[in-house]
């Protein structure tokens, strides 16, 4: 069996173990466990100036090779362009995007990097699966170091339409990069739709051809499991008790201004004004632990949330009711999990995401005989596998209001079934699932790469 070669950003730390590691890691843990495989991507530390040669670190079939990023590198490419620039531009969000010809040659700059650092360590027949936006050219520079292995591509995020993306500086030249590689997957068919109509539009047809949806799953045995230990722990009971029999709304984000956080806030203020039978009756607890807070927008985010928890409580409040709770601290995965199955409803309005794996998680810690509602932006790629949720448009606040409504007045049989469908679509579209299909893709004899 060939060897796999996972190519990111920030490759995981190898002595996570699986309670406490990320997305990413757990959805390709099944890939990694049946055969040689490596990882290669940023160590997380930076240095003077970016490694030539990387780390490497063996355990049993698994190898990391790890590189430092110089700090100057590291501020272009990584805070620059992949977060200032690309992450918004994705995310439909042109406006928020700062353009910064320095940052975008930094970005180009590591991915040259990465890719003389990658090259000497192939081998002959290596599959090599790139994941996400901060490695759109990594391709194309494997290719004009005389890389012929397979070549897969990964975006976790959304791909917004085709003038959108090359509206932002030099998003052309980034589409053409992708044709370097022979499988370009993506989240939704929507994303796939747009992407093979940018790659059309810059003549890229026969590159468009192998764009495919490939929509990103959990292990939901794995986390029902987790969820169902979880809820009769300590930290469950304990915030059971501080309920005192009130209804649990829960969100759970990264704080991130794709997440849709202040309208979410904004609706629950209308829920507690609107539909007054829920005052005293119902308690929001709002998970975001700070992410990229390096970044002014995320700054300024922040100080935008902390001014609504302060006007919410300040508004609705009474001595013995505090509607909403809001904490910034990452909480453990098994934790949450629980937290989860204790919600009767998940709160879950991102205005775009490529997938959202909180609204999977949320539906797999249900108790099936008596599970909550999940609240769910028409927006996130996750809706094409949770046909039962109740759909909402995140920019609407009277609407998150309604559905909040709805789904806290739900009787048991309707949340039975509407959980039953999405339980369904969350099995079937597993983690294990996704990488499968995806590395058959792969695998298989599709039309070789064009090189660069
Ligand atoms: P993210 O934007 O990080 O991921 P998401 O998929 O919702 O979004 O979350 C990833 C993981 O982080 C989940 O397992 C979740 O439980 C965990 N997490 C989120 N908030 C947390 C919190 N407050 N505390 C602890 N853990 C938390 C990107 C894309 C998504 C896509 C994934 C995977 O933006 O659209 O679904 O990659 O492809």
């Amino acid at each position: 069996m060939s060897r796999l070669v996972l190519v990111a950003n920030r490759v995981p730390n190898p002595n996570d173990r699986g309670a406490t590691a990320g997305g990413l890691a757990v959805a390709l843990k099944d890939a990694v466990a049946r055969r040689d495989a490596m990882w290669f991507g940023w160590s997380g530390s930076t240095a003077e100036a970016t490694a030539t040669t990387p780390e490497i670190e063996t355990r049993g079939r698994l190898t990391y090779a790890t590189l430092d990023l110089g700090r100057e590198d590291y501020r272009r490419y990584y805070q620059g362009f992949a977060n200032g620039s690309l992450w918004p531009t994705l995310h439909y969000r042109l406006g928020l995007s700062q353009f910064d010809r320095a940052d975008y040659a930094g970005y180009r700059k590591v991915n040259a990097a990465f890719g003389q650092a990658l090259a000497p360590l192939l081998r002959r027949d290596d599959l090599v699966w790139v994941h996400d936006f901060h490695l759109f050219p990594l391709g194309a520079e494997l290719r004009r170091l005389g890389v012929g292995q397979r070549l897969g591509f990964f975006l976790h995020v959304p791909f917004p339409p085709a003038g959108l993306f090359c509206a932002m500086p030099r998003g052309a030249e980034l589409v053409a990069d992708l044709a370097a590689y022979d499988v370009i997957g993506v989240q939704t068919e929507e994303d796939a739709v747009n992407l093979r109509a940018a790659l059309v539009a810059i003549g890229q047809k026969s590159a468009a051809a192998r764009v495919a949806a490939f929509p990103v799953g959990i292990d939901a045995e794995g986390f029902a499991r987790t969820a169902a230990k979880a809820a009769s722990g300590i930290e469950t009971a304990r915030f059971r008790q501080s309920l005192v029999g009130r209804t649990l709304v829960l969100g759970v984000d990264r704080l991130d201004y794709t997440k849709g956080l202040p309208q979410r806030f904004c609706g629950f203020a209308q829920l507690l004004a609107r539909f007054q039978q829920h005052r005293q009756r119902v308690t929001y607890l709002q998970v975001a632990p700070v992410s990229r807070g390096d970044v002014a927008q995320y700054r300024s985010l922040r100080r935008e949330l902390d001014e609504w928890v302060g006007r919410i409580n300040g508004q609705h409040a009474d001595p013995d009711w505090m509607p909403l709770r809001y904490m910034t601290r990452a909480v453990a995965r098994p934790t949450l999990a629980g937290f989860m199955r204790l919600a009767r409803v998940g709160l879950v309005t991102p205005l775009r995401d490529g997938m959202n794996l909180v609204a999977k998680e949320y539906v797999a810690a249900q108790d099936p005989a008596d599970p909550g509602v999940l609240v769910l932006s028409r927006f996130a790629g996750a809706v094409a596998q949770l046909p039962g949720a109740l759909l909402v448009n995140p920019l609407d606040p009277d609407e998150i209001a309604e559905a909040l409504d709805t789904a806290l007045d739900m009787g048991r049989e309707e949340r039975i079934l509407r959980w039953r469908s999405m339980e369904a679509g969350v099995r079937e579209h597993s983690a294990h699932a996704w990488c499968q299909d995806f590395m058959a893709a792969l695998e298989g004899d599709g039309p070789t790469a064009i090189a660069a």
